[in-house]
């Protein structure tokens, strides 16, 4: 194991809270599209809302190890419930935590690690997905605030977020240049969720688009340096990357482990499934990938633990866990037959929530343009 024995106390925790709790209510959340407040209530008492907030703000001073456990053992149970946590923890508390001056960090984060209010992240636009750069929502300066004009796309939680970590040119550039974010409270007038997209899988997870109509954001909101928004925006990314690595997992772990129960009882040619071959070599393959997966993102967390540049190891994280994710979904499937096409089964859940890892924080194209990217800047 990469990591000490000291993890595992919190994995079981984890992986309790998420058997109990959580995997009860998966089917329904998938079914009715909505994530109980009452499970959403049990989640931040027990501090999952601010699991690496630290304790002086009111958060768990857990660590991102940690983080991408928790991730992973609740998406396991139900992968709406882990992405609410997961863009919440990821891509609004960690760039407030990072970026923001001490009276930011004091007004929102305490209300952030209780779960009073919820996070998400504005980044995405009609016209700008992976190449975030040409993202057009304006923020004018109108001398005491800036009045923000545009529209933001597929926003994680944006159908119930309190605060929004929002991306605005400050100047008008076709690139990422003139990119500032700000702190913008959901409450503010002109803040209008536009359309609740509705997806395959993840159902649970609220996406949302979001109109902004002369927003009024006071100057004390700027995240960060003005025109230094981009670097918020990638580097807030890697984090979340290992986040979705994480969940990507737990989804292959909760498809992997019902194959392999399932594959016990049923019986063909007179003997459980799992005597043939072609169902034990499925296993396997299943087994190895989730290890190598799970080696990589504890090494990605790890590293970021560590302070070191990550950026690379978040991004192979991601694309292998994900990819892994989507084929032991589909092979899941497979082991089960026209069983695991049957919504009487969980497995067809598993597969339709799969897919999402491979596109959002970044496409698997993405991942392996930032990979080969930082290869060839390792040689240059
Ligand atoms: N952290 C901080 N800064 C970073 C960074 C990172 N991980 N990666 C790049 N940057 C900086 C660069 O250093 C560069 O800074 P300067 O202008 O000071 O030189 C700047 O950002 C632009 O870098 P680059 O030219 O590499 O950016 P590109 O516009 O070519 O974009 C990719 C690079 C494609 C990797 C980036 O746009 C990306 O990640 N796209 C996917 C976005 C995404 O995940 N969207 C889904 C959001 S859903 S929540």
């Amino acid at each position: 194991m990469l990591i000490d024995e000291s993890y595992t106390e919190i994995r079981d925790m984890m992986s309790k809270f998420a058997d109990s709790e959580v995997a009860p209510l998966a089917e329904e959340i998938d079914r009715k599209s909505k994530i109980p407040d009452s499970l959403k209530a049990k989640m931040a008492e027990n501090g999952f809302m601010g699991i690496f907030i630290p304790e002086e703000y009111g958060g768990a001073g857990m660590d991102y190890m940690s983080y991408g456990i928790m991730i992973e053992e609740i998406s396991r149970a139900c992968a709406s419930s882990g992405v609410f946590l997961s863009a919440h923890n990821s891509l609004a508390v960690w760039p407030i935590l990072t970026y923001g001056t001490e009276e930011q960090k004091k007004k929102y984060l305490p209300q952030m690690a209780t779960g009073e209010k919820v996070g998400c992240f504005c980044l995405s636009e009609p016209n700008a997905g992976s190449d975030p750069g040409t993202l057009t929502l304006f923020a004018e300066d109108k001398g005491d605030h800036f009045e923000l004009n545009g529209t933001k796309n597929w926003i994680t939680n944006g159908g119930e977020a309190d605060v929004a970590v929002v991306m605005a040119k400050t100047t008008k550039s076709n690139d990422h240049r003139g990119i500032t974010a700000f702190i913008v409270d959901t409450n503010l007038e002109g803040f209008k969720v536009q359309k609740l997209e509705e997806k395959l899988g993840i159902k649970g997870s609220s996406t949302a688009q979001i109109h902004f109509d002369k927003v009024k954001v006071p100057k004390e909101n700027v995240l960060g340096e003005l025109e230094k928004g981009f670097k918020v925006a990638l580097s807030t990314l890697d984090g979340g990357r290992i986040g979705i690595g994480a969940q990507a997992i737990g989804i292959a772990e909760a498809a992997f482990r019902y194959a392999r129960m399932y594959a016990t009882q049923r019986v063909q040619f007179g003997n459980p499934i799992s005597h043939l071959q072609a169902i034990q070599f499925k296993i396997a393959d299943m087994s190895t990938k989730i290890s190598a997966a799970r080696l990589l993102v504890e090494k990605a967390s790890a590293m970021k633990d560590a302070g070191v540049p990550y950026s690379k190891e978040a991004a192979q994280a991601k694309l292998f866990a994900s990819e892994a994710c989507m084929w032991i979904t589909t092979q899941a499937i497979q082991a089960l037959g026209g069983n695991g096409y049957s919504k009487e089964y969980p497995v067809e859940r598993y597969f339709r929530d799969a897919k999402i890892c491979e596109i959002y924080e970044g496409t698997s194209e993405i991942q392996r343009i930032v990979i080969a990217s930082n290869e060839f800047k390792s040689i240059q």
